[in-house]
């Protein structure tokens, strides 16, 4: 039985003192409490150290590994992250090379050698990693884990990756009890609406191929989702445990509007007193007015709907565009309102395709579109996506300083076929100017919202906080354990691979069924 510590790094570098700060979502992380979940099942002992609302820090990290006498430490991570990651592997060959420092997530999927010449980590998973880490606790051998990277001497060896998981139902309840909810109490407001709260997910992966988007990395091409029934059951297991509130972070969970309903069917027939929000974003041409009724009757309270840009050409040209055009988007905003959801929306600015009037066009559709609450970005090519892939073969990346990957940057990361980097940031400022802050209309539908649902006060609050924070923090240098001891590997004097994306199996989708008796299942103690 090994005993394993599992750590998701601090946020602070990322949201710390930024515009964006302001909604720094530190939630349970799911990828943790689902490879927890089927390790713990095969008897190895789990713990969780989540720094994301903590400043980086090594010497806790230190601590915990020798209380919980750690055989092997493993760290998530999306590309912003991995820094602390490497940081971390160095202190972790410090105090035993003994244990095994091991890594997952999209950015080290996309960039598995790459990421172990860059760290002392002894193994990167590919991808989805339920069963490969559960595998490997149980082996003496690495190289009879199936779904693994990882160091031999001054060797990587790939074990390739495993096959995506045909029936998530398989898996057991990810293991949200490895967390506190005490510490879910910090979300801010403006994400939430009850405390704790914590992440879900019904469905995984994307059929769709947007430019910029890293999700098929992990979750690869198609669309596999669990029953409705295991959705309730999942949507009790989280109540039983203390969370008031779930983010659903499934990509195109309206896009089969059918199991949709399903799902929400059985989630409103479990009846618990839990309410949820699809934040992670849906898309506008699945919008439907049955389905949004459906939504609100399940408890949730907010659809999120990924924009990303007010012009029609440019949309067809990463990826998106089509059936979701910017009519659409209009149409789909006034079905959810109508519904009685709140809305939100993301814009990206500085995408592959845009130009200076391209930007204004997003800008102005924003700021007419009447959400309740919108988030601009900058379009980083973050390692995993087609965009990054691209960027790199046209000779466009300027800097590999993963700290700096994230969508409030101010760090010129590459060069843009039309713009240049101090335009995507001038259009940055003045989006959130125009569309929010000195937007009558925005501000109007926002008081009255604040007024309707009493959260008048926290807006307050938020508007104050908004205001005196910039819209990103240039460079921002962490207080890292051993920077000068970090292994160097050259990006511009290798060629980038690119990324695989598995394509998932169709599969048939099971319907509604009667869902277990909540009380009862409320009751039942937490798995072990
Ligand atoms: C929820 C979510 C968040 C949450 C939580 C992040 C997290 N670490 O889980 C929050 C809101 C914090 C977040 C923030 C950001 N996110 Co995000 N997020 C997601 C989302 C929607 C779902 C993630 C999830 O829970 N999936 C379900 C679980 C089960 O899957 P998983 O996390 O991938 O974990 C599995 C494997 O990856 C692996 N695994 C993961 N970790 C580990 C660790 C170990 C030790 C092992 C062995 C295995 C392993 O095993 C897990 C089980 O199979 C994904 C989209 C997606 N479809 O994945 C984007 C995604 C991960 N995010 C992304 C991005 C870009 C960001 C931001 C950088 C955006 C920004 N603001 O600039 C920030 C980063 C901020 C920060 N400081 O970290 C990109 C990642 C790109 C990249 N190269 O890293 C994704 C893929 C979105 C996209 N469509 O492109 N995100
Ligand atoms: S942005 Fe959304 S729709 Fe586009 S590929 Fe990513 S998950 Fe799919």
């Amino acid at each position: 039985m090994a005993s394993v510590l599992l750590i998701n790094p601090s946020y602070d570098p990322t949201y710390g003192g930024t515009k964006g700060g302001i909604t720094n979502p530190v939630f349970p992380t799911l990828g943790l409490a689902t490879i927890s979940a089927m390790a713990r099942q095969r008897g190895h002992k789990i713990n969780i150290l989540d720094l994301s609302w903590r400043p980086y820090d090594y010497e806790l990290v230190r601590s915990k590994i020798l209380e919980h006498k750690a055989d092997i430490v493993g760290i998530t991570g999306t590309t912003p992250l991995i820094n602390q990651m490497r940081d971390l592997s160095l202190l972790v060959k410090d105090i035993s090379s003994d244990i095994s420092v091991v890594a997952g997530g999209p950015h080290v999927t996309a960039l598995p050698k790459e990421t172990l010449h860059e760290s002392k980590l002894d193994a990167i998973f590919l991808g989805e990693a339920d069963f490969s880490f559960a595998d490997y606790c149980d082996a003496s051998n690495p190289a009879d884990v199936k779904g693994i990277c990882y160091r031999s001497g001054d060797d990587f060896i790939s074990t390739g990756r495993g096959p995506l998981i045909e029936n998530l139902d398989d898996l057991p309840m990810p293991a949200w009890d490895l967390y506190d909810p005490a510490d879910y109490h910090r979300i801010p407001r403006l994400l939430v609406k009850r405390l704790p709260a914590t992440i879900a997910e019904f469905s995984r992966g994307c059929v769709f191929k947007c430019d910029f988007c890293a999700s098929k990395t992990t979750m690869g091409q198609g669309y596999r989702k669990k029953s409705p029934e295991r959705c309730a059951e999942e949507v009790i297991q989280m109540h039983s445990l203390g969370y008031k509130e779930f983010w659903l972070a499934d990509d195109i969970f309206t896009s089969d509007q059918d199991w949709a309903v399903s799902v929400c069917e059985a989630v409103a027939r479990a009846n618990v007193d839990i309410v949820w929000t699809c934040t992670n974003g849906i898309r506008v041409e699945s919008a439907n007015d049955e389905m949004f009724r459906s939504l609100r009757n399940a408890g949730c309270y907010r659809v999120s709907f990924g924009f990303e840009s007010g012009n029609n050409e440019i949309l067809k040209k990463f990826g998106k565009g089509g059936k979701a055009t910017v009519e659409q988007g209009r149409k789909a905003v006034t079905m959810a309102r109508k519904a009685g959801l709140d809305t939100a929306g993301t814009m990206l600015l500085g995408l592959s395709h845009d130009t200076e009037e391209t930007m204004m066009d997003t800008v102005n559709y924003a700021r007419k579109l009447p959400l309740d609450m919108m988030k601009f970005g900058v379009t980083i090519a973050f390692p995993g996506t087609p965009m990054f892939n691209e960027y790199s073969k046209m000779g466009l990346i300027r800097s590999y300083d993963w700290d700096e990957y994230f969508i409030y940057t101010e760090a010129p990361l590459f060069a843009h076929r039309n713009l240049s980097y101090e335009k995507v940031l001038e259009f940055m400022d003045m989006a959130f100017k125009r569309a929010m802050l000195f937007n009558p209309g925005f501000i109007f539908r926002r008081l009255l919202r604040g007024v309707r649902t009493g959260e008048f006060f926290w807006d307050l609050f938020y508007a104050v906080k908004f205001f005196a924070m910039p819209v990103s923090r240039g460079a921002r240098g962490s207080h890292y354990y051993a920077k000068d001891r970090w292994p160097v590997y050259d990006f511009t004097a290798n060629p980038i691979p690119e990324t695989t994306v598995l394509i998932a199996k169709k599969t048939k989708t099971t319907h509604a069924a009667p869902v277990p008796d909540g009380d009862a299942l409320n009751a039942a103690p937490p798995p072990q």
